[in-house]
């Protein structure tokens, strides 16, 4: 048997996942999770972030997370696990935030002893001791500075996959390197979250992946690799700065002797870490050609794989590197769970009232349309909120479920169709895709089979499928990515949901006339 180990460093929490291997045999055999704000209350933070009197401003502290890392790591050990069958460790780390070093941070990593706790062996590496993260939107002097010096804004959404972003670590650099230049310049090494951490595990400086490293608004996202013009766009003497990027397979080395020694861990290999939503790729079991995660949350948000470096032209969307070499997009809607419920309860239904009401209206709604913008949208950039509904009837309740239902299936589609990639297979998470109903619209208008995926932490998940992925390469036994997934992130086959030919025909029509009618509304917004 052999084990291997994902963490996941999101914005409240730190958790650990382990997953056995033995054969066709695989199973979760360990999870544990450490919240920052009630396990470690000394560093001050509401869920992860620290208090601000600027709203736009969001951080947190880089030693917090070292410290929950040692926590996390202490608690596997005690795990009662057989820690000589783990083979290798990787990590999925909440993206955009950055970590700033001075030049005691590389001997630091190198003398990390066993014998002291991690964190009072970090005393005075950090240039910052405030790490932006991606709830942060400080930043719009910056992006629009750095999106004028590389030629415009879709220049750099084709060089870098996204157009600038305030949460994105370029233009928070920026920010960094003009409020204080002394503190830039005493910063030798600029880590994300992920390479961060990394580091910590591997007791030398890690590489950044090009997953995470995309979503910087510094890496050039066909070529893997930064991107001088949109370095010189940020700071000066940037390059020397970071890390190089990898490939997400990458192994940066192996657990430093400081885990060996202080927790009695293997010399198991440490494997890149990646961002939280390329490992949430793998962790929904997207890795193949036309698959698609709908994940149905409080915001709907769409995880695609992508075959080539394509880019949103609306800007709207971020194209990452994925972890299988290839690329993925992210999509998010802000209205969803929120929209669903608030047509629920304006017709005083409940939820199975909801999946009666959505089946007894006809697919196609007779017509009529809802732009479901009941809060301002991201998908498309919607600020001024409102639903808009055309030829629903008020009275109708049916027609209102299924309005918002389709509007927002109708959404996903047109706004995911410059991926280019033909869909075949959908794997739905989050609360409400465990109704069906909704499920059978979404399979009608993307005309694919859905399944039902209960995806729990996938990118803890998705972390501990990479580590078993780049340690069988490593180890010169490669294996496909399907193997790899197979019965961790696989939907049960009884969940399919497949399209109905009668139905994927209406919604082909439909779809165009949603989008005029969009487009319309906001030309006119
Ligand atoms: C993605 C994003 C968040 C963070 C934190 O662009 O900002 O999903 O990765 O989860």
């Amino acid at each position: 048997m052999a084990l291997y180990l994902g963490l996941d460093a999101s914005t409240q929490s730190l958790t650990a996942l382990v997953i056995a291997v033995e054969g066709s045999t695989r199973r979760i055999a360990f999870e544990t999770s450490l919240g920052f704000e009630r396990d470690l209350p000394a560093y001050g933070t509401r869920g992860g972030v620290l208090p601000s009197a600027d709203s736009l401003v969001a951080e947190a502290p880089p030693l917090m997370w070292a410290e929950a890392l040692d926590r996390v790591m202490a608690a596997v050990a005690a795990s009662g696990l057989d820690l000589s069958a783990l083979r290798a460790v990787s990590g999925s780390g909440q993206q955009h935030g950055s970590v700033y070093l001075n030049t005691s941070w590389a001997p630091a990593l190198r003398r990390l002893n066993g014998r002291r706790p991690l964190v009072d062996q970090l005393d005075g590496v950090f240039s910052r001791a405030r790490s932006p993260i991606w709830m942060d939107s400080s930043t719009s002097v910056q992006c629009a500075a750095i999106e004028r010096a590389v030629g415009g804004t879709a220049v750099l959404a084709r060089l870098t996959g996204s157009r600038a972003f305030e949460r994105f670590t370029g233009p928070q650099i920026r920010r960094f390197f003009e409020r204080d230049p002394d503190g830039y310049g005493a910063t030798d090494r600029i880590h994300l979250v992920s390479s961060y951490l990394a580091s910590l595990l591997a007791g030398a400086d890690a590489p950044v992946d090009r997953g995470d490293g995309s979503g910087m608004n510094l890496m050039d996202l066909a070529r893997g690799a930064w991107a001088p013009a949109a370095l010189a766009a940020t700071a000066p003497d940037l390059a020397r700065r970071l890390p190089p990027v990898v490939p997400s397979s990458a192994v940066a080395g192996t657990l430093a002797p400081y885990w060996v020694e202080r927790y009695g861990f293997p010399r198991a290999r440490v494997v890149v870490w990646s961002g939280d939503n390329p490992c949430s790729l793998v962790g929904t079991g997207i890795v193949v050609p036309g698959a698609l995660a709908v994940s149905l949350g409080t915001s709907d948000t769409i995880f695609g794989y992508l075959r080539e470096p394509r880019v949103d032209p609306s800007g709207t969307a971020h194209v990452f590197g994925a972890p299988t070499g290839d690329w993925m997009s992210l999509i998010c809607f802000k209205n969803g769970a929120r929209a669903r419920e608030r047509v629920r309860d304006a017709h005083g239904l409940d939820w199975d009232g909801f999946a009666r009401a959505l089946e007894s209206a006809p697919p196609g709604n007779d017509g009529a349309i809802m732009l479901p913008w009941f809060e301002p949208e991201i998908t498309p950039a919607v600020l001024e909120p409102g639903a808009r509904t055309f030829g629903l009837d008020p009275s109708n309740a049916a027609a209102h479920v299924r309005a918002v239902v389709e509007g927002q299936m109708l959404a996903m589609a047109t706004h995911s169709g410059w991926m280019g990639e033909r869909i075949e297979r959908i794997h739905a998470t989050g609360g409400a895709s465990g109704n069906r109903a909704i499920l059978q619209v979404l399979a009608d208008v993307f005309g694919a089979d859905v399944f039902q995926l209960d995806a729990g932490n996938s990118a803890c998940l998705g972390a501990a499928l990479r580590a078993y992925h780049a340690d069988r390469t490593a180890a010169g036994e490669p294996i496909g990515w399907d193997e790899v997934v197979a019965g961790f992130a696989e939907p049960a086959r009884a969940s399919r949901v497949a399209p109905i030919p009668a139905n994927v025909r209406i919604y082909a029509q439909k779809k165009q006339i949603y989008a005029r009618r969009e487009a319309e509304v906001i030309g006119c917004t």
